[in-house]
């Protein structure tokens, strides 16, 4: 059988740079990606060593890259450097001494502001109170906080001593925290009495204490106040950061890390069982973030940068943290949620503080189109230069959307597809040079060699659907899964003999731009044709009627398996079977008879991931009207999964 995915969508709108945008871009020749790309890949230790020279090293690293072990890679073996000191003391000698670092505005509407001088030393004053309960290099520190600044802080602040975070996203259940804490034996949390979230506060605390219940090696709790709600209280373990702070200093040296010590953990779910704890080292991770922020987001030292992603997903350790602050740059920072109090609220915070660079999902950004223009237009939205996309391909609808209501039909869009495991991005346009396909994430970073091969390796020709690849080793990549050296070579390892499987599906165009088709596992095969989930969903999508679509395969006697999609329809469109009549001729107009759906469930929300993701795999339970055994930990909202599995009822 082949192992082909079929290529079915065609988006022939092409979006050059502006010269406008290009007078001013760090990079704007396609001669020089190109350039700039072969010497990454032809030779990667000179490419690499200049850019890691850029970094402020505490001692130089004698050589860029040992690949003896693979898939174990060093990268800048020998050296010693220190993650905090790159986010914060070297800027502190130059002009960014007084540049504002961190820019945030909390849910009620709150802000603050923060210098690079003064986050310096917020962070260190942090670090000595890490110190004082004993925490130190190699300890690992469990970071469970809502999205304010001192959730940046912890994170740095571990970096600074070379303690090891997991930090866990703060909309996860006790459940959730107290598996990855067990995971990776934490010996201390970071956490809050509460967050704000959507108007309710998110009780972190009480959280907390049903997560460490029993775990005697968790020595400390350290505890932010942030919504003055009331917390149970136990004296040996947890301590006020508010207190801890009168009693310790400012002066904290940084730590001396070898470059392949581990910065830290960060966990992602597989596809069964156990949640992975994904490893990254210090200064490859480093690297990568700070290289792919400065191109991919061409930041200028005037630019505004926001990412609105939350800390607890890799989006926000490597684009809010380390990649901006690395190069001193402006971040917003916001807690709340996108609609509170109003379905504008990311508009009016890019017009109060000028944002000139945007990053966001394609989730948040259909969300956006279903609540409706009006909310957009209230805001003066021209501080905007460059928008970017991540987490799941965009379908060319939303992407003509956001090119045209929010970037003004001026601002270049990047469609970055990276993983938790790759920390930087790794295949995206460079704004200046990349003329963009609504839909394709284009072509690799520098470093990274992406082929679509087959099974066996074979490297497919042009718009042959099969699996995405990369060749060679990169900075950022992980170093392993923590305690599970087996599953990190099976995992990633395991298909072709030295390339990096990421489980993506691919194909790449006649212009040898990459078109992304989604996870592998989500492939479904009818009749024998395999196609993406990803184009049927964007096919679906692409009708005036509906907003959103997730398509899974379930069992099918005759077919093999047959096409079930769940779609939420557009505000005041309701479901009906004319309307399902429609989707199935347009499905059969747009991509063929053959991926028209055997069946159309109507719903008023997906059940999601909290980074954005549609859970794929629980769908098809239900499709298929079994009982999921999935790891359901992540889900967003259960009432979403409650409802669709009565559908019938
Ligand atoms: C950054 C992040 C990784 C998975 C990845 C893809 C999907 C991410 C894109 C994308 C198409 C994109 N890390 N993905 N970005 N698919 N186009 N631009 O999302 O570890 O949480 O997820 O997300 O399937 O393998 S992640």
């Amino acid at each position: 059988m082949s192992d082909r995915i079929e290529n079915v969508l065609h988006e022939n709108r092409r979006f050059p740079p502006s010269d406008a945008f290009r007078a001013d871009a760090r990079l704007s020749s396609e001669d020089g990606y190109a350039r700039m790309h072969r010497e990454s890949i032809e030779d990667p230790e000179s490419f690499w060593g200049r850019v890691a020279g850029e970094l402020p090293w505490i001692q130089p690293f004698d050589k860029v890259l040992d690949w003896s072990e693979a898939p174990r890679a060093k990268w800048f073996v020998g050296g010693k450097i220190n993650a905090s000191a790159v986010c914060l003391d070297q800027h502190l000698e130059s002009i960014r001494s007084g540049k504002r670092a961190i820019v945030w505005e909390g849910e009620p509407g709150d802000t603050r502001t923060l210098t690079y001088t003064e986050l310096h030393t917020e962070v260190c004053r942090f670090a000595n109170i890490l110190k004082s309960r004993g925490i130190k290099k190699g300890d690992r520190v469990a970071i469970y906080m809502p999205m304010i600044p001192e959730l940046a802080m912890a994170v740095l602040a571990c970096a600074r001593i070379g303690a090891i975070h997991s930090v866990v996203f703060g909309g996860f259940s006790a459940q959730a925290l107290s598996d990855r804490i067990e995971d990776g034996e934490c010996c201390a949390v970071i956490t809050a009495d509460g967050g704000w979230r959507r108007g309710k506060i998110l009780e972190l605390k009480k959280e907390v204490d049903a997560g460490v219940a029993g775990k005697d090696y968790v020595h400390t709790v350290l505890v932010v106040r942030r919504t003055e709600n009331d917390v149970d209280w136990d004296h040996e373990r947890d301590i006020w950061y508010h207190e801890a702070l009168l009693k310790v200093d400012a002066e904290c040296p940084p730590e001396p890390m070898d470059s392949e010590d581990v910065l830290f953990l960060l966990y992602t779910s597989g596809s069964t069982g156990k949640p992975k704890g994904i490893v990254h080292s210090t200064a490859g991770y480093l690297v990568g973030a700070y290289m792919t922020t400065q191109f991919v987001f061409d930041l200028q030292d005037e630019d505004v940068y926001w990412c609105t992603a939350d800390v607890g997903w890799i989006t926000g350790h490597s684009y809010i943290v380390y990649g901006p602050l690395a190069n001193g740059a402006t971040c917003v920072m916001y807690e709340g949620a996108p609609n509170t109090p109003h379905p504008g609220r990311f508009w009016e915070i890019v017009q109060r503080h000028e944002v000139s660079v945007f990053y966001t999902a394609p989730t948040a950004i259909r969300a956006f189109m279903k609540w409706g223009d009006e909310h957009v237009e209230k805001h003066d939205l021209s501080s905007l230069r460059l928008l970017g996309t991540v987490g799941e391909s965009i379908n060319p609808e939303a992407w003509m959307w956001y090119h045209q209501k929010i970037g003004g039909e001026r601002c270049p869009i990047v469609d970055t597809w990276w993983q938790t495991e790759t920390g930087s991005i790794a295949i995206t346009p460079l704004p200046g040079v990349t003329t963009t396909k609504p839909g394709s994430a284009t072509r690799p970073f520098f470093g990274i060699d992406a082929a679509v091969l087959d099974e066996d390796g074979n490297e497919l020709g042009a718009n042959e659907g099969g699996l995405l690849a990369i060749r060679k080793p990169w900075p950022s990549m992980l170093r392993g899964i923590w305690g599970d050296e087996e599953r990190f070579r099976e995992t990633y390892w395991s298909k072709w003999p030295g390339y990096y499987f990421p489980g993506d599906g691919a194909r790449k165009d006649e212009d040898g731009y990459l078109w992304i088709l989604g996870r592998v596992d989500d492939v479904i095969n009818v009749s024998g044709h395999r196609l993406s989930t990803m184009e049927v969903e964007s096919a679906l999508v692409s009708h005036e009627s509906v907003v959103e679509a997730a398509v899974v395969g379930r069992p099918d006697d005759l077919t093999g398996q047959a096409i079930v999609a769940f779609v939420t329809p557009a505000a005041g469109i309701s479901a009906s079977d004319e309307l399902l009549r429609a989707l199935s001729e347009h499905v059969s107009t747009e991509i063929g008879k053959l991926a028209r759906p055997a069946e159309v469930r109507f719903t008023d929300a997906l059940p999601k991931t909290r980074s954005g993701k549609i859970m794929r795999r629980l769908l098809r339970d239900i499709a298929a009207g079994v009982e999921t055994v999935q790891d359901t930990s992540t889900i967003e909202d259960y009432a979403v999964l409650a409802k669709l599995r009565n559908y019938d009822d």
